[in-house]
């Protein structure tokens, strides 16, 4: 029996305001600029969009650090803007979720000023601690590295912040300080919101006491603030007091450090209906820093990919991605440059035949790249900048050559730089100067051009949303890996009643061969979709792939 549920079936589409499109010529993207190309999303195949923070901000973490939960930044628009894009996606049927950051606030957010001041109610609605005889409470370091305490002049105490010391951690111990996210979430749920991603969620609950983490962990002390020990208990009163009153939400959490037993227990007890993991995220991570990478390997992709497929096979749902906002470009990570379309296009295929709803981020489907940064000074992301620093400081690091190589591949912003609409001056971003520049391959990477090629990496992406939709089996259908020693070629079958479909892809630029094992027998097999021209018929028993081949077949 199929738990049929829209947000299973929808194609999502994740939108970085600040980058997509800038509707005044001030350089930075904003409401009325999405709003302007809710057709474009449409015509993708769009059924949810997700909207990365657009609330007052000053913007120390572009937007992850709210000032204010119930106004709109002036820079993207109004609420009057806000509504008419929540109006235009619902005339579309698209649903629209919202991001919901509250394991902490920006430093200007009134409660933090007040709580600085030790203003009640607000003195406590923060992690305020003392210092251990001038050094900060304990050893545990922010997931943008360095110490993740500050010291505030103003209290005479340290507080603390797992991102930027401009993003305090509020205190979820405090009763009052959950009554007030509760009422947040129902403003806006109020206001027609189709459901949230959670920041960071489960980050909420710290282990009492504050003790130092075991050294040696890639963040210092995280142990001790990742699934912390009354995570289920704030879930469980959030799904209570706020998201069991609205039908038909979707709510997805976003868990750093996250395992497959672990979500599944989130999943089917609490308010989520997924979560994004970030397994698949540390598969080129070496064993140094955040920014220590290494090559990624097929075979533990195949791994990470089948053990969460079966791990949320009975209960839960994945949330699939190849890249977000925070994450380097899918084809110049997981794919090949040299074959961009064609590379995009396999990737393209994984993420929406795999079992779970597809995380398309903007760009993705014109298979953009990261950026050839070539200096320090290009960069705005705070978490690169912070590491930057923090490097130069260092007397074995001269400059910034010797560590360019990890920030060009890793940085967020490889992500950021603005959407690429036409080979017009800054990719018809804006007609002002862009925040942050734009890939300089924007004349040959483009929307204009990819809608006026058919065999563009864009028609292909419309054809895997329209082939989830035409083929339950893609949605629902089980997963099992095919040919699982097979050191270059991805591929599983999917299974629902009599309808099979089975995924071939070919990860690297050489020509291997596929074997269908034969135990997997069929009648018929038609050919669904390929990234190359594939004569015809083409049976899937035995054939020779070319360079970063995806081919979905239907087996009768
Ligand atoms: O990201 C959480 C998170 O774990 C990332 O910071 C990740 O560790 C890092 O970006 C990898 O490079 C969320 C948001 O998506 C991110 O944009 C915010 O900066 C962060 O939370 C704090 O709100």
């Amino acid at each position: 029996e199929v738990d049929r549920q829209w947000w299973k079936e929808a194609t999502a589409y994740e939108i970085y305001p600040r980058s997509f499109y800038d509707s005044t010529g001030n350089g930075v993207g904003d409401l009325p600029g999405i709003y302007e190309k809710l057709d474009y999303l449409d015509d993708l195949g769009v059924d949810l969009l997700w909207l990365t923070p657009v609330y007052d901000s000053p913007l120390a973490d572009f937007g992850y650090d709210i000032r204010d939960y119930r106004s709109i930044l002036p820079e993207y628009g109004t609420m009057d803007d806000w509504e008419r894009v929540r109006d235009g996606l619902h005339d579309r049927d698209i649903r629209l979720v919202m991001d919901l950051v509250v394991n902490h606030t920006s430093d200007e957010h009134t409660w933090f000023q007040q709580s600085r001041r030790e203003v009640d109610p607000y003195t406590d609605y923060y992690i305020w601690r003392e210092g251990e005889s001038g050094d900060p409470p304990n050893n545990w370091e922010s997931l943008f590295g360095g110490s993740a305490w500050t010291y505030d002049e103003v209290r005479g105490e340290y507080y603390l912040h797992l991102f930027d010391e401009k993003q305090p951690d509020l205190d979820w111990r405090n009763p009052a300080v959950r009554e007030d996210v509760y009422e947040m979430m129902r403003w806006w749920l109020d206001r027609d919101v189709d459901g949230f991603r959670m920041d960071v969620v489960n980050l909420l609950s710290k282990t009492e006491g504050f003790p130092d983490g075991d050294a040696g962990s890639v963040v210092t002390g995280s142990e001790h603030f990742i699934n912390g020990p009354r995570m289920h208990e704030y879930l469980r009163e959030m799904d209570e007091r706020v998201l069991s009153n609205y039908d038909d939400i979707v709510t997805v959490g976003e868990m750093p450090g996250v395992s497959v037993d672990g979500a599944r227990e989130y999943v089917s007890d609490g308010p989520l209906d997924m979560v994004f993991h970030f397994e698949h995220m540390r598969l080129d991570a070496g064993e140094g820093d955040a920014w220590d990478f290494r090559d990624w390997e097929l075979s533990d992709l195949k791994e990470t990919f089948t053990r969460w497929q079966t791990g949320l096979a009975e209960d839960g749902w994945n949330a699939l991605y190849l890249n977000n906002h925070d994450q380097p470009r899918m084809v110049s990570r997981f794919g090949d440059e040299e074959y961009r379309v064609t590379s995009a296009k396999l990737l393209g295929t994984l993420l929406h035949t795999l079992r779970g709803t597809p995380f398309v981020y903007q760009g993705e489907e014109i298979g953009m790249t990261n950026v050839p940064f070539e200096s320090a000074g290009q960069f705005a992301d705070v978490e690169t900048l912070r590491y930057v620093e923090r490097m130069l400081e260092r007397d074995d690091v001269e400059g910034f050559a010797d560590i360019s190589e990890a920030v060009r591949y890793g940085s967020r912003d490889n992500a950021r730089t603005p959407m690429q609409w036409s080979d017009e001056p800054n990719g018809g971003f804006t007609t002002g100067e862009p925040w942050l520049a734009v890939n300089p391959n924007y004349p040959e990477v483009n929307v204009e051009d990819a809608r006026a090629d058919p065999n563009s990496v864009w028609h292909y992406y419309r054809r895997l949303a329209d082939l989830r939709e035409e083929h339950d089996v893609l949605v629902y259908g089980r997963y099992d890996l095919v040919a699982p020693e097979h050191p270059q070629i991805y591929s599983y079958l999917r299974s629902l009643g009599d309808e099979r479909a089975l995924v071939v892809l070919n990860f690297f630029g050489d020509e291997p061969r596929f074997d269908l094992p034969e135990s997997i027998e069929y009648g018929e097999a038609d050919l669904l979709l390929a990234n190359y021209d594939v004569e015809r018929p083409a049976p899937p028993d035995a054939f020779d792939l070319r360079p970063y081949e995806a081919r979905v077949y239907r087996l009768d």
